[in-house]
């Protein structure tokens, strides 16, 4: 969307935090630069296998815990056993930066230590359903940012999958932090809007979207 028409932080719910536009496009950049590196290797990007027998229509890959319905392991069981890419220190420090952008917060920023990212490619056609992340032991906020195409993202509730819900508009380096009542609230993803990203993100067609956890776990875990 033009630049020229401002898009303000907005409080979408209590603790929901949408601030647009928040990544300059160098910082979109080096993030699809390092997202394609771990695209490929130690663990592949994939289709994530859901329990009943289908698959995700978007694309997956993990850092620092891998994700798999529906727990956090060291190593990729469902994909090729390999041990995750650790988790580096450059993005927690960008969590950290976007806690404190989102909140104003500096000791909520400076206690907010991400282990885990998901990092989720959209083609054209990929959605995601209605769903709650709560397969993570600690209830530290959730920071997404987003590149490429645009989505409209639906945010509803924490009852149920239904409505009331609001769509939102995400688009290339927008910034999301979903922390405190709004943690456990009920989001997905029913549309990307294709050709809609910029190029000279790196990303030539497709959104990426990066979320960072605190799994709350442990290597005594597993
Ligand atoms: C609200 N990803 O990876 S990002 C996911 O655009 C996920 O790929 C979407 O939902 C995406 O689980 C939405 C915004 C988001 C991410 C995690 C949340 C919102 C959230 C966790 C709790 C509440
Ligand atoms: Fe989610």
């Amino acid at each position: 969307m033009s630049a020229l028409i401002p898009r303000p932080p907005s409080v979408i719910a209590p603790g929901a935090v949408h601030v647009p536009g928040w990544l300059t496009l160098a910082q979109q950049r080096r993030l699809v630069e390092a997202c394609r590196g771990w695209a490929g290797s130690p663990v592949p990007m994939r289709n994530t296998a859901l329990p009943r027998g289908g698959v995700m229509s978007v694309q997956t890959v993990c850092i620092g815990w891998h994700w798999q319905p529906y727990r956090y392991t060291r190593t990729a069981g469902d994909v090729n056993g390999e041990r995750v890419a650790p988790f580096p220190d450059w993005m927690v420090d960008l969590g950290r930066r976007a806690v404190l952008a989102a909140y104003r917060d500096e000791a909520a920023a400076g206690e907010y230590s991400p282990d885990t990212a998901l990092i989720n490619f959209y083609d054209e056609r990929a959605t995601l359903g209605m769903h709650q992340d709560k397969d993570e032991r600690a209830g530290d906020p959730v920071v997404s940012l987003s590149i490429g195409d645009s989505c409209v993202f639906r945010v509803g509730n924490t009852a149920t999958r239904t409505r009331p819900y609001t769509d939102i508009e995400l688009e290339s380096g927008d910034l999301f932090v979903f922390g405190g009542p709004s943690r456990y609230i009920y989001h997905g993803v029913p549309r990307v809007r294709a050709g809609t990203g910029d190029p000279a993100t790196g990303l030539p067609r497709g959104r990426l979207n990066i979320t960072m956890r605190v799994t709350g776990l442990t290597d005594t875990d597993r």
